[in-house]
């Protein structure tokens, strides 16, 4: 149990450090290309959340934030014994959450620094905390998908 607990603890401590080292030695707005026309470090904030929506809605998202925090920890507390892969996802999240809630609890916004253009399509600047957040959301999508197929399988 406690191992995952951890996974969140090493997430975010990677968020705040990479998070730290972008704000201590790049301006904002400062642009560093790691693969010309395809992957950039740009020093980057938002005060909102995926895409700048509800830009500086603070309160609205400590509390989903917290929602987010209960609901992993409940779930991990409930189905980790029988269910690593939802366990390590739930982790992910677990640490996303919290790495994305320091930034707004301490700056009021969020630093951003992956900076990817895709098909030329410049995607919206990301952390540590938002990559580890979405893989997170996307593993409990296909653990639970896959539950479902296997209690389907055991009830005929
Ligand atoms: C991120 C997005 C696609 C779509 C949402 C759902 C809101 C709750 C609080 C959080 C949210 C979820 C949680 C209010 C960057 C704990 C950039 C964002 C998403 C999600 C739609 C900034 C993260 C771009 C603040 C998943 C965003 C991006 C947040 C969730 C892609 C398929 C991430 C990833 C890897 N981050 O949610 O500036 O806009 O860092 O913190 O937002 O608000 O790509």
């Amino acid at each position: 149990m406690f191992k995952y607990y951890l996974l969140a603890g090493i997430i975010i401590a990677i968020d705040q450090l990479t998070k730290w080292i972008v704000v201590r030695t790049m301006e904002i707005g400062e642009r560093i290309p790691v693969f010309e026309n395809f992957f950039y470090l740009t020093s980057h904030r938002n005060s909102g959340a995926a895409w700048g929506i509800l830009e500086g809605q603070m309160m609205f998202f400590y509390i989903i934030t917290v929602i987010f925090v209960i609901g992993a920890v409940y779930y991990m507390e409930k189905y980790a014994r029988e269910d690593k892969l939802l366990a390590i996802s739930l982790g992910l999240v677990l640490g996303g959450a919290i790495g994305n809630f320091i930034d707004r609890l301490l700056h009021q916004e969020v630093v951003d620094f992956f900076d990817f253009y895709l098909f030329g399509y410049n995607f919206p600047i990301f952390n540590v905390a938002d990559s580890a957040l979405t893989i997170g959301v996307i593993l409990v999508i296909i653990a639970t998908i896959f539950d479902e197929t296997q209690k389907g399988k055991t009830k005929k």
